[in-house]
């Protein structure tokens, strides 16, 4: 079986555009691939975090994606958290030193991500390179994402390609990023231009997967649209409304073009109010599912024995890594 890998970090709780870019793929995927799943606690802290909040949102990342359909108990699912394993960060590190500053500086989520800081950390400018660690160090093949991401599984490439060809063996599979069709950049409900995310600071924006139905309803009949009152799918001159044909299609499984046929007679209203519906019904259901999880032991069980099988082939891959290197005796 090939190697599928991805993670969401867990900088706040996890909104439908996480679902979309990476939870959803990861589910439509798992019978096919050895699939690697973590939760990147090390990347949320290139900002700054409370350490209880954190924690807290580290095992509700991990209830949301098995609520939403993530099988644990399939033999080829391996969940786990990144700081319970040492070879991320130690892999990083080399791989820091084979990364260019300029490179770093180039990427789009820094440029951005940067703005909002007046004193940005270093992790901030280097935590792509941890990400090309966390997917070199399984020799993943594929990598499910979102758009916004797609930049980084790049920079995982051509490190594994320089680092392959600088020592002369092939060290590292070539991992490639896996986008859905529909759905790859979920977009600001505020600001359409924008891409949601779960760290913004307007909480209309965004919807969260543990949003209640009443601010699921507000968000969605207060999100920005146009004032042309057609409903049709173009995301360049009509992205607030494109949004909310790709949020159907991805909660509901119709494509956009039945779903421009059922609403092209109706204005924008008749859209969102019966979008808000589809996305009560999803959400309460995987709610629903998230309050029995959070109970149980499976979180923990589930932890523990992704924790052991990925420190093993973790620490197999960087012993190869770090001799190739010239590190220690
Ligand atoms: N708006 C989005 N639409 C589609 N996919 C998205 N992803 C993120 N936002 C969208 C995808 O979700 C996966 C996990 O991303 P992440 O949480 O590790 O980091 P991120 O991309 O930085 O997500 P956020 O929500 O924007 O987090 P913050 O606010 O903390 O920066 C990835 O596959 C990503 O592409």
């Amino acid at each position: 079986m090939d190697r599928l890998l991805t993670g969401l970090q867990p900088s706040g709780c996890l909104t439908i555009g996480n679902y979309s870019g990476g939870i959803k793929q990861v589910i439509n995927y798992q019978a096919n691939y050895e699939t690697f799943l973590f939760v990147p606690d090390m990347h949320a802290t290139t900002v700054t975090q409370d350490p209880d909040e954190l924690r807290k949102n580290i095992k509700s990342a991990v209830g949301l994606y098995l609520a939403c359909g993530v099988d644990v108990t399939r033999p080829n699912m391996h969940l786990y958290i990144q700081s319970e394993n040492l070879y991320h960060a130690n892999l990083s590190w080399i791989l820091e030193c084979h990364s260019y500053y300029g490179e770093m500086a180039r990427m789009h989520q820094f440029k951005e991500k940067s703005k909002l800081h007046e004193n940005f950390t270093c992790g901030l400018v280097t935590y792509p390179v941890l990400m090309a660690a966390d997917i070199l160090l399984y020799d993943a093949k594929y990598v499910p994402t979102g758009i916004d991401q797609k930049q980084h599984v790049e920079l995982a490439r051509n490190l594994a390609i320089r680092f392959n060809n600088r020592y002369k063996d092939e060290f590292f599979v070539v991992p490639e990023p896996l986008l859905p069709t529909i759905g790859a950049k979920i977009r600001d409900l505020q600001e359409p231009t924008k891409k949601m995310s779960k760290s913004t600071t307007n909480p209309k924006s965004a919807i969260f997967l543990l949003d209640n139905e009443k601010d699921i309803r507000k968000k969605i009949m207060s999100a920005q649209t146009d004032s042309e009152a057609r409903v049709a799918f173009d995301e360049e001159n009509k992205p607030g409304v494109s949004n909310l044909l790709s949020i159907y299609s991805v909660f509901s499984g119709m494509s956009i073009e039945e779903l421009v046929e059922k609403f092209s007679g109706g204005g924008y209203g008749d859209l969102k109010k019966a979008l808000a519906e589809v996305l009560v019904e999803k959400l309460t259901a995987i709610q629903d599912n998230y309050s029995k999880i959070m109970q149980s032991g499976i979180i923990d069980d589930a932890l523990d024995a992704g924790r052991d099988y990925t420190n093993a082939i973790a620490k197999e891959k960087y012993e190869k890594v770090r001799r190739a290197v010239g590190y220690g005796r």
